[in-house]
Order: structure tokens, then sequence, then C-alpha cells
């Protein structure tokens, strides 16, 4: 087990007062508050200053006082990212209630599942899908429906444009929800993990002291905010330090590259990563002014990070962390902590505890392989309405089992070698083979199939589906794929489909899914 004191938690312990996050962040705001806060990266060109966040969440947060909504009210958006979309979330956690953001790629039947299942009071979506989700919103009892686009139009910028421009940030205390991110976690269908304020604001403080966050910092945000890794570690992290952010609504290789001189942080999954380095203007010029590049959500390429150190000379600092526990470890970001050593995920963070269980049961100290498991203060407070699936994914002396596995070597760093969970991180986003087949098995002509993640030099992994058909029936992978397009989210849809005769399995009958990683392994070897 490896625990280290955590000076910050314990500096909030004991800092009284509103544990609100909102608060927390706004702590960092600079004394100035006209300073430019946010600057758009793509679109048109566009500042904000630290009094427009100000001044906006507080009208945001006012228009959503006045709906009278139950405490503990759910607001759940799906909208392309803005600048906007970052003050609605925001405005939220300012007015106390609990920010439920969903990936912009669900469709109808994605959206009804996390709709039905959080029961959220108001839905914020899109104007061009408003239609859709508004009839799904309301027949789930939803209360209210705004719409906010892309360009500042909508029905929420309108209604809170009515709104005093002053507000007291509602009274929260540190176990009250702040956000729920719907994750597959270890099997089965979504869940919605529990996430507090404490939880978001004592690992955005970690953050902040471990990775050096200083005076003149300017942080290139390209991350989807509907997760983690954009909204809490990236956006945290230049709001908690009154930072810049240079904001782009998309990733887009070149246009980062040209911003790198005015920039000081990154933050990225490795297929952003991947695309930088294909760019000929990523060179040590371009990055002069860069101290840290962060990268996570899923297995850096041992490749990259030595192709990067090469091409820029500097080292990505790799970290590991899930939705129900935000950041866990990280590799060492000052030289007298350590190296950052590639192909591991660092140490654990100050006052996170990291152990691995092996199979027999045993907690190993001895380096060897097992299951990952985690404790500390930024660990979530349970699965939304599944007592049963929290408890089994807790241990009985209360550490949380990640599904991934790995080892801690001799010098303490952690490697993740495998996950224990069926799934597939593809480009940064999760995707689970079980939802997949799912939806295969219901079409018709189809008898079963098997889904999983094959190798790709963009992607990291890519989904593929194999497929057997009903006797008699055939089968068309195109139009298998035009199905699924039209139901899941486009990130979800296999790259390749395949119809074969039989799957290989074993003698217990189960279906041999290493057979298949192995005979697929080459599929995209020129991706
Ligand atoms: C897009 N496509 C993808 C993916 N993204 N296919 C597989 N995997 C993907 N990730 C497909 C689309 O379906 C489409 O296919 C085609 O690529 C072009 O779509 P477009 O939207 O233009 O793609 P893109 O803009 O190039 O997006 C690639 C991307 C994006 C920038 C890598 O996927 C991305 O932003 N990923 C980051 C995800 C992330 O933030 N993860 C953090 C999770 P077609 O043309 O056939 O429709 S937080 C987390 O994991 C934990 C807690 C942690 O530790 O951080
Ligand atoms: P999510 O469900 O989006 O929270 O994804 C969390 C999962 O992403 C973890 O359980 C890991 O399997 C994976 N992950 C996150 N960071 C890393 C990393 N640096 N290396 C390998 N896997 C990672």
């Amino acid at each position: 087990m490896t625990t280290q004191p955590n000076p910050a938690a314990m500096q909030a312990a004991a800092a009284d007062g509103n544990a609100n996050l909102f608060v927390t962040l706004r702590g960092g705001f600079p004394a100035d508050l006209d300073r430019t806060a946010i600057e758009t990266g793509d679109g048109p060109p566009l500042r904000y200053s630290w009094r427009d966040i100000e001044r906006s969440t507080a009208m945001l947060a006012n228009l959503f006082e006045s709906l009278e909504l139950p405490a503990g009210a759910r607001i759940a958006v799906q909208t392309e990212k803005s600048v906007e979309a970052l003050l609605l979330y925001l405005a939220v956690l300012r007015a106390g209630f609990v920010y439920l953001p969903l990936n912009t790629a669900y469709q109808s039947s994605e959206i009804e599942y996390f709709i039905g299942n959080a029961e959220p009071s108001v839905v914020v979506c899109s104007a061009k899908n408003f239609s859709w989700i508004s009839r799904i919103a309301f027949s789930a009892g939803t209360a209210h429906v705004f719409t906010l686009n892309e360009d500042r139009t909508g029905s929420l910028l309108e209604r809170a444009a009515h709104h005093s421009d002053i507000h007291e940030p509602a009274q929260r205390s540190r176990d009250d929800l702040a956000a729920i991110l719907y994750t597959s976690g270890t099997t089965g269908r979504s869940k919605g993990a529990m996430l507090s304020h404490d939880n978001l604001a004592s690992n955005a403080r970690t953050l902040q002291q471990y990775w050096g966050w200083r005076d003149g910092d300017v942080l290139i945000h390209v991350l989807p905010i509907f997760h983690v890794h954009g909204l809490f570690v990236a956006s945290h992290g230049a709001l908690l330090n009154g930072s810049k952010m240079i904001w782009f609504s998309k990733f887009d290789p070149r246009k980062v590259v040209e911003r790198l001189p005015d920039a000081t942080v990154f933050m990225g999954v490795p297929t952003l990563y991947v695309r930088l380095l294909a760019e000929p203007g990523l060179t040590r010029e371009a990055c002069r002014n860069m101290r840290l590049f962060v990268a996570g959500s899923a297995p850096l390429l041992i490749d990259t990070f030595r192709e990067f150190e090469q091409r820029t000379g500097h080292t990505i600092l790799e970290r590991y962390g899930m939705s129900e526990t935000a950041m866990l470890t990280s590799n060492p970001y000052r030289a007298e902590d350590g190296e950052r050593r590639g192909g591991t995920v660092g140490f654990p963070l100050p006052g996170v505890g990291v152990r691995i269980r092996g199979d027999d049961g045993t907690l190993r100290t001895d380096g060897e392989i097992g299951g990952i498991e985690v404790s500390g203060p930024n660990i979530f407070k349970g699965y939304w309405r599944m007592p049963e699936k929290t408890r089994e994914e807790f241990t009985d002396d209360g550490w949380f089992k990640t599904g991934d596995v790995g080892k801690i070597d001799e010098r303490g760093y952690v490697h993740i070698v495998g996950r224990s969970k069926d799934l597939i991180i593809s480009g940064g986003y999760n995707v689970y083979p079980a939802e997949i087949e799912g939806y295969l098995n219901e079409m018709e002509g189809v008898a079963e199939s098997a889904v999983i993640g094959a190798p790709h030099r963009d992607f990291g992994e890519a989904v593929v589906a194999i497929v057997v058909a009903r006797p008699g029936a055939s089968l068309d992978p195109a139009s298998l794929t035009a199905q699924l397009k039209s139901k899941i989210a486009n990130f979800k849809v296999p790259k390749q489909v395949f119809v074969v005769d039989d799957l290989p399995r074993n003698t217990m009958g189960k279906v041999q899914k290493n057979l298949l990683r192995d005979q697929h392994k080459g599929l995209f070897a020129d991706a």
C-alpha cells in the first residue's frame, strides 16, 4: 500500500466555510478580474475576462435558482463545446445543483437511458436536437429544457440575461454531489458515478501543487468537456490557478502547433500526441515556452513518448485516472520527485492509496501483477441509485476496485498492464463490447457476435465486430455498420465488421476473444 500525506486536503479540511467547488475554483481567480481568463483558439476570436466568468455564472445560477428546483436536482447537458458550455457547468456548481454532462455523440437510445436513469430537472441541449431530446426529457418528467448553441444563441442565455449578475454561491458541504458522470464501470449498463464537491476540489488542489501550476501559465484546452480529462483535470487546473486558457472547440493539430509558443501547458489523450507528431511544425522552437505536456485516459505508447521527447525536448507526463476517482497517479513533475518514466503512470498522488490484489485474493507488495485498488479523498460516493453495484465495486475495507490490472515496481511506479473489465479505449473514449454486441445480436439475421479492440496507430485501439449469421441468413457488413451508425455514438461503431461461420470457443463454451484479438491484431497496421 502506498499513501502519502496530502497537504492540500489537510488545508481544505482546516478551512471551514462553504465547500462548494465553485467557491474553491473562484478562490484561484486573480485579483485583477479584468485580465483575460479565456480566449478562443478557433471560431470567432473572443475574449472572456475573469469578471465575465463571475458575472455570467451569477446570471445563470440566478436563473437556475428562480426555477425552484428540488434539492440535489440534476442538470443534464448535451451541447457542443463552447466557452458558454463551461460557464454553464460552473453556474450549476455555483447554484448548488448536480451537473450531468453527456457526450455530444450520443444518439436517442443512449440519451433516453441517461435521462430516464438520472431524472434531471433541467436538460440543456443544442437547438438542432431540441425536438427529440425535449420529447425524451418531458416524458421522463424533466420540467425545463433549454437550448444552448455553439454560437452563443439559445433560450438558456436569453433567459439568463434577465437575471442579476450578483449571486451568493449556494452553501454546500464536502460530501454533497457536484456531478454525475456516466461510465460503464467494470461491466454492464452505464452507471452514474457520483462525485462530491470535495472529491473534485481535493483532486484539483493536489494536481495544482503536484504539477507545479504557477503564475503566467497558459493552458491550451482542446479536449471535450463532458469527461473528467477536459472538464475537471484541464479546466479546474487553469481556473484554480487563475491561468488563461486558449480554448479550442475541436482538436486541430495544426492550429494547436501554431499556438504552442503562446502557451505553457497542454493536456491530451494519446491520440492527440500521435496527431501532433504528424505535424512538421511540432519542433523544439514551437515548444520553447511550454513547461508541461500531460497525457492520460488511455495507454501512451512508448514509441509516442520517445518520439515526442526527441522532437520537442519535452518528456510527456503520463497520469492515470477514472470517472469514479478523478486522478489517481501521476509521473513526477519536479526532477527531485523522480524521473518521468514512459510506460508507467507514475506514483500515487499525495493522499491517494494504490494497492495490488493478486489472483489468489491476497495483497501483493512484491511487484507482482494484480487488480488495482485505490483509496483517497477523490474516490466517488457510489453509483447513482445502484447501491448493490456500488457495494460490489468496493472491498470490505472501503477500497475501490478499478478493474485495471497492474503492478507497482521496486521504485514505486505504477504500471497498468491490462484490464479485467472488458473495455476498449478508442481515442480516449470508452467502448463496452457487451453494449455493441447487444445491438448486433438484435439485428435481423444475426445469430451472435463478438466485439474486440484491435491495435490502431491513431486511436490506440479500434472497435472490430465479428458476426455469425443465423442459418439461411446472409449478412452484409456494410449494412450492419449502417444500422449501428443510426443507433449508437459514432466512436462506438466498429471500424471493421467480419461475417464468419462460427466464433472460437473454449471447452466451457465461452467465446475466446483472445484468439480473435490475435487474429485481427494486424488489421490496422497501416492506419
Ligand atoms: C472520432 N471518431 C472516432 C473517435 N473520435 N472513432 C473512434 N474513436 C474515437 N475516439 C470517428 C468518428 O466516428 C468519425 O467517423 C470520424 O472519426 C471523424 O469524427 P470527428 O469527430 O471529426 O473526429 P475527431 O475530431 O478527429 O476526433 C478524434 C479525437 C476525439 C479528437 C481523438 O475522439 C477526442 O476528442 N477524444 C478525446 C476523448 C477524451 O477526452 N477522453 C477523456 C475521457 P465517421 O466519419 O465514420 O462517422 S476521461 C477519462 O478517460 C479518464 C477519467 C481519464 O483518465 O482522463
Ligand atoms: P473512464 O471510464 O473514462 O473513467 O476511463 C477510465 C479508464 O481509463 C481507467 O480505468 C483505465 O483503464 C483507463 N486509463 C486512464 N488513464 C490511463 C493511462 N494513463 N494508461 C492506461 N489506461 C488509462
